[in-house]
């Protein structure tokens, strides 16, 4: 089996790519990434070049798209502008890269008859009030922001080329992911990494949105479970019963780092802050039998926190521009 996964410099795609090196040591692992500011080969070190191959490129680029896609036999597409704040700011990159790029990756798997898997996430769902239930694979599509809209529409392209052309994709939808490798912009590396530089952790608004965290390695887990024993055509939603307040994420970094919980502070909100995201992962569980392993979001967050603190020569370089790009926010 030779993968090829669109994406993988980033942090869930480069876990999902360091996942499959160990879990399925009879595949051959190809990656194609553009390497924007999200993607960083030092994510990729210590792979065996018998076993994996990287290709800098650009999922928007036809030529380069294709001749990746002729020579796998299974696409992973990870590949996209996945930060909220960045499209309210700037959301051209987003409709480039997470719409006509996934309609290149689609095109290339519908000439060479590949079979895809699509990543996409839960925020096309839009938000929940805190008393609603949970999104499941039925419920209707409301993004709010550029990013999602983007998502949203890539959703839709890959469910179009699966109907009008017979396309053999899957896709799935996840919540939010932590742990090691996530740059600094996202929110858990944001407040770990102001805590190592002396400074307070950042709340939006009054801090009470509601996140539904797993951990990297159980999405990882579950993308394999659907690449080899999902329905082809089907969706399937990724996650792992995290619910979350954002102050209650702060609070339990702040602890486990040894500080004072109420040692952060309230900044802007984000424009058109969705409000709750919440996982129905029935389907998944039942129909692949996939179960995440880090059931305890407080271990897999100490862990986390543990990265950090031993890899300080990954983040740093990414630091100091990020929070100059915050300022900018006034976040
Ligand atoms: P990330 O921003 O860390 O990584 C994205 C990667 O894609 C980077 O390596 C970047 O260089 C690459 N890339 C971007 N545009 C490209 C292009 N045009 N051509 C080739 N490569 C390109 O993102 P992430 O958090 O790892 O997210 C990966 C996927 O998972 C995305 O599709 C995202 O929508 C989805 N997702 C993320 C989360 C989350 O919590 N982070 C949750 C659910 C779904
Ligand atoms: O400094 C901060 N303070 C803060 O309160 C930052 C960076 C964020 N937040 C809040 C905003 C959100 O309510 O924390 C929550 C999480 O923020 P992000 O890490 O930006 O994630 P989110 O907007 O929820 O989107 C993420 O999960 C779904 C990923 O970035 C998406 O790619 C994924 O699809």
């Amino acid at each position: 089996m030779k993968i090829l996964v669109t994406g993988g410099a980033g942090f869930i795609g480069s876990n999902f790519v360091r996942f499959i090196y160990n879990e399925r040591p009879d595949w051959y692992i190809n990656v194609l990434d553009s390497l924007t500011y999200a993607g960083n080969t030092k994510n990729l070190d210590g792979l065996e070049p018998s076993r994996y191959s990287f290709i800098k490129g650009d999922i928007c680029d036809e030529a380069t798209i294709d001749a990746a896609v002729a020579d796998c036999d299974a696409v992973v597409h990870f590949a996209a502008e996945t930060h909220v704040d960045n499209s309210v700011h700037n959301p051209r990159p987003f409709v480039d890269s997470n719409i006509v790029g996934t309609f290149q990756v689609l095109e290339a798997v519908r000439k060479h008859n590949k079979r895809l898997h699509h990543i996409s996430t839960d925020e096309v769902y839009g938000d929940l009030e805190p008393g609603d239930s949970k999104f499941n694979e039925k419920t209707p599509y409301n993004p709010s922001s550029p990013y999602s809209a983007t998502k949203a529409g890539s959703d839709h392209l890959v469910q179009a080329w699966i109907r009008s052309f017979e396309v053999q994709a899957t896709i799935s939808n996840c919540s939010n992911n932590y742990g090691p490798y996530q740059h600094v912009e996202k929110f858990i590396p944001r407040q770990i990494t102001e805590i190592l530089e002396g400074r307070k952790p950042k709340l939006y608004g009054n801090g009470q949105n509601i996140r539904d965290w797993i951990h990297a390695e159980d999405h990882s887990s579950g993308v394999l479970a659907i690449l080899e024993k999902g329905k082809v055509g089907e969706t399937y939603l990724i996650g792992a019963n995290g619910e979350k307040t954002n102050q209650e994420v702060v609070e339990s970094i702040l602890g486990l780092m040894g500080k004072n919980k109420a040692d952060y502070e309230h900044v802007n909100d984000r424009p058109g802050h969705d409000l709750r995201y919440a996982i129905d992962s029935t389907k998944i569980r039942t129909e692949l039998g996939w179960q995440p392993r880090y059931t305890d979001f407080k271990d897999g967050l100490a862990q986390t926190i543990d990265w950090y603190k031993q890899n300080e020569a990954w983040w740093k370089p990414q630091k100091t521009q990020t929070e100059a790009k915050y300022k900018e926010l006034g976040r």
